[in-house]
């Protein structure tokens, strides 16, 4: 059976790497069947063309997977293909949580055949096996044999195969500018983020997040082993395309347990596994100077990191107090000093927040090492505690705000003020984080790194404003490229200079004043 595995868009930016549910229930798969993969982000596609492709490539299943804000899309997408006849599964996070909705139980039209709750390893054999015989049944739950909930033990992790997978619609590298890039150092033809898990779960159940209710407390690990092979893959497929890639460890907290972590980092050290790395840690397990010279050491370059507010009251009131504002710049200093920075993650909108928060927040944000600070607004996911808090009080103003998904758009009411002014505090958290004068003031910040460091946080940082300004097509690239051509200027400029053989003016600058000190 010919099997597609679908992930729909975002709708809003072309999402920077796939997903890893596709790849591993492509590995998951049982032998005899041909597995094909379409990442939304990366293959637009409409409801015509999916049912068109099904048809004319004679699909037997399609699965789809997505978070909430796509999942208005899934069913649209899901419905379409159903239309033509080839039944659909649904799994995931959302349909997770309301399956009811996704098989038409609750009134509304059906989008699903079946679907596939929780950590689906175990079941989605079972699902294909089903399907060929045409038995679908309504709901896979991942359980044992006695009707009790199983979560998947990672220690047999499938070997997912990197070296054979066709990741070409993963490349970042424009296809105009491959050839020629293709010779720039160990070569720049293809770049590409992989995600990448070496664990699963999180018991800190902060109120406002699924992943303590999906995928358990007790947290599994895989064997450092089958992680290190795994970049080790990576590592020779990059150099034999002569290209380069970066693995996002998607773990909700990679040093969840510190010692464990240590020790996989050491082992990538020792199998020459470094690759550039990407993981979110929470700020509390990052007072481990060691833990944190060995992330360096490894590879790793930026850190995710869900401070979500200063403000210790609304951390309070969201579970989160293990998070201290007091010391994220101890943090960000001990990480910039090693040549790591941070994606520092806020929420606006908590039940503390009032008007002036963005400013509040970018005053700080001013005071620590320049990184990419996000900016979003508290959304009840389902069957959060917060949703079923902000439900209980009657706060919800669009209970099932999935259905119309919105970009960056409350679906309640926030305590101490209004929807339109938390809004408003979001669009000013972007625009003035993320304006050319602010961006270059964060390249310049760097100006005693290597230039390669500046490069990365400009390219960084103009990627990231996407996320809330959007910037998708040539024009829209052209026009914040214009916007910023000072620092690009000086960039090049630098560059010229490092080419030339003569120190930038700014490494001048900065090892004059060493000289000095
Ligand atoms: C990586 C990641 C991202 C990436 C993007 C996704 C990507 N390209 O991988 C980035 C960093 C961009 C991101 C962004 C966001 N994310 Co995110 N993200 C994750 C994260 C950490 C890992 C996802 C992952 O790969 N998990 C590992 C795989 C193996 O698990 P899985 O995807 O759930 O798949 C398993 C099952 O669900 C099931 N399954 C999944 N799909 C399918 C399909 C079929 C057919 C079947 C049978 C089974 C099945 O089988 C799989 C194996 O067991 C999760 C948390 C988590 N631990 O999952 C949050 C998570 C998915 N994100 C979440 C959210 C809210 C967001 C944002 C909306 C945050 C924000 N406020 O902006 C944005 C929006 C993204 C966008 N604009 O597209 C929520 C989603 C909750 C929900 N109900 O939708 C999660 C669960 C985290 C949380 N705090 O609650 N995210
Ligand atoms: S620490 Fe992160 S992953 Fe864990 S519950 Fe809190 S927000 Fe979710």
């Amino acid at each position: 059976m010919k099997i597609l595995l679908y992930n729909p868009d975002n709708g809003v930016t072309r999402n920077f790497m796939p997903h890893l549910w596709m790849f591993l229930l492509q590995s998951l798969t049982p032998a005899g069947h041909e597995v094909i993969l379409i990442d939304g982000n990366a293959q637009p596609m409409d409801e015509a063309g999916i049912a068109r492709f099904v048809r004319e490539q004679n699909i037997g299943l399609v699965g789809i997977g997505a978070m909430t804000r796509m999942i208005a899309k899934a069913y649209r997408m899901a419905d379409a293909i159903r239309a033509v006849g080839v039944p659909v599964v649904m799994g995931g996070p959302h349909v997770t949580e309301e399956a009811d909705e996704a098989l038409g139980r609750n009134g509304g039209t059906r989008h699903a055949d079946a679907v596939a709750l929780g950590e689906a390893d175990e079941t989605w054999p079972k699902i294909v096996e089903d399907a060929v015989r045409g038995e679908l049944k309504d709901i896979y739950a991942p359980v044992d044999e006695f009707g009790q909930e199983r979560k998947p033990s990672l220690q047999s992790y499938p070997a997912i195969p990197w070296d054979k997978i066709n990741l070409k619609q993963f490349n970042l590298v424009p296809k105009i500018a491959k050839g020629m890039l293709q010779k720039l150092g160990d070569g720049w033809g293809t770049f590409r983020i992989i995600p990448m898990e070496s664990g699963r779960g999180c018991p800190y159940g902060c109120e406002f997040c699924t992943v303590t209710g999906f995928f358990g407390d007790s947290i599994r690990f895989r064997t450092n082993k089958s992680v290190v092979d795994e970049l080790l893959l990576l590592k020779a497929r990059a150099k034999s395309e002569l290209g380069q890639i970066a693995v996002f460890f998607i773990d909700d907290n990679f040093a969840i347990n510190p010692r464990r972590t240590k020790s996989l980092l050491r082992d990538i050290i020792a199998a020459g596994a470094q690759v550039n790395w990407v993981a979110q840690i929470s700020a509390n397990l990052l007072r481990d100077e060691e833990l944190v010279d060995l992330i360096s050491a490894s590879g790793g370059k930026w850190v995710f990191i869900g401070m979500e507010s200063i403000d210790p009251t609304n951390l309070a009131d969201v579970k989160k107090g293990f998070n201290k504002p007091g010391e994220y710049a101890a943090v960000l200093e001990r990480l910039a000093q090693r040549n790591v920075f941070a994606i520092t993650s806020f929420i606006f909108g908590m039940d503390n927040d009032t008007t002036g928060v963005a400013e509040r927040t970018l005053k700080e944000i001013r005071t620590w090492p320049a990184g990419l600070p996000i900016f979003g607004l508290l959304t009840p996911l389902p069957a959060t505690p917060l949703y079923k808090r902000l439900e209980a009080a009657g706060r919800l103003t669009r209970p099932k705000h999935w259905q119309e998904f919105i970009p960056f758009e409350m679906a309640h009411t926030p305590l101490r003020m209004t929807i339109a002014e938390a809004h408003a505090e979001v669009k000013y958290g972007w625009t003035n984080a993320y304006s050319p004068e602010a961006l270059e003031k964060a390249v310049n910040s760097y100006a005693h790194k290597p230039l390669g460091y500046r490069i990365n946080i400009f390219i960084a940082r103009m990627c990231f404003r996407g996320i809330y300004f959007p910037q998708m097509g040539r024009f829209a690239w052209l026009k914040t490229i214009s916007e910023n051509r000072r620092t690009i200027y000086g960039l090049c400029k630098d560059g010229f200079a490092a080419w030339r053989g003569r120190p930038a003016p700014a490494e001048k600058a900065a090892s004059t004043t060493a000289r000095a000190a």
